[in-house]
């Protein structure tokens, strides 16, 4: 039986989808490099910086390693701009409700996210209460599928990865969860995922035993 459940923020627990592809549709629309939808799936739970490199596979120039730092730079202040809109009301009751049933049946909570603005994310929504420990961005070296993230955040509820679960969206986050030993829980895109260990379509989903 699980004692601990690490959720993913980012398509887990609210999507900043379309902030993030505003944000980077206008960096890449100001290069000129073509940006679509397509191309915005692929950044899902990748880091800022591996999600420029991808949007930059299109494009017919080089960029030096201080250009790449000035566009992620803009990319996150536009990004951080348009977050300013988010409220409580950005995250479904259900997944607010589970969260609160998960804490009163004893379960340990934390966020392991790529994102540096989870903690921001969390106080604009309110959701920063519910949760005993953040591993995000700010305190990895090795993004998804690097187990890192995870790993940090089991620490941080003082559990061992085997008594905790982690829920994922993306790809690159059950691959992590399943390095680093934890039993993976699968939503949206990652729940046809073959290393999918238990595939929910909702929060209110998850077992009752895990
Ligand atoms: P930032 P997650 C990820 O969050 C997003 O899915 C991904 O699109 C984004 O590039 C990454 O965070 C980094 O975000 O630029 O805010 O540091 O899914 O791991 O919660
Ligand atoms: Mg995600």
């Amino acid at each position: 039986m699980k004692q601990g459940i690490i959720f993913d923020l980012d398509g887990v627990l609210l999507s900043t989808d379309e902030m993030h592809y505003a944000a980077w549709k206008s960096v890449a629309d100001e290069l000129g490099v073509p940006f679509d939808r397509t191309v915005n799936n692929r950044l899902r739970g990748v880091s800022r910086m591996e999600s420029l490199e991808i949007i930059l596979e299109k494009s017919t120039r080089p960029f030096s390693a201080a250009e790449k730092e000035a566009l992620a730079t803009r990319k996150n202040d536009r990004y951080r701009a348009l977050l300013q809109s988010l409220t409580p009301d950005a995250v479904e009751p259900a997944v607010r409700e589970t969260l609160c049933a998960l804490k009163a049946r004893g379960f340990r909570l934390a966020v392991g996210s790529s994102s540096k603005n989870t903690k921001l994310i969390l106080r604009l929504t309110g959701l920063a209460p519910l949760f005993d420990a953040v591993s995000d961005g700010t305190n990895i070296t090795r993004s998804k599928p690097d187990p890192e993230v995870f790993l940090k955040a089991a620490a941080f509820i003082g559990l061992a990865p085997a008594d905790c679960a982690v829920v994922e969206d993306a790809t690159a986050g059950i691959d992590a969860a399943v390095a680093g030993g934890f039993t993976a829980i699968g939503i949206g895109d990652a729940a046809t995922y073959e290393k999918t260990e238990i595939a929910i379509h909702s929060l209110s989903e998850i077992p009752e035993k895990i």
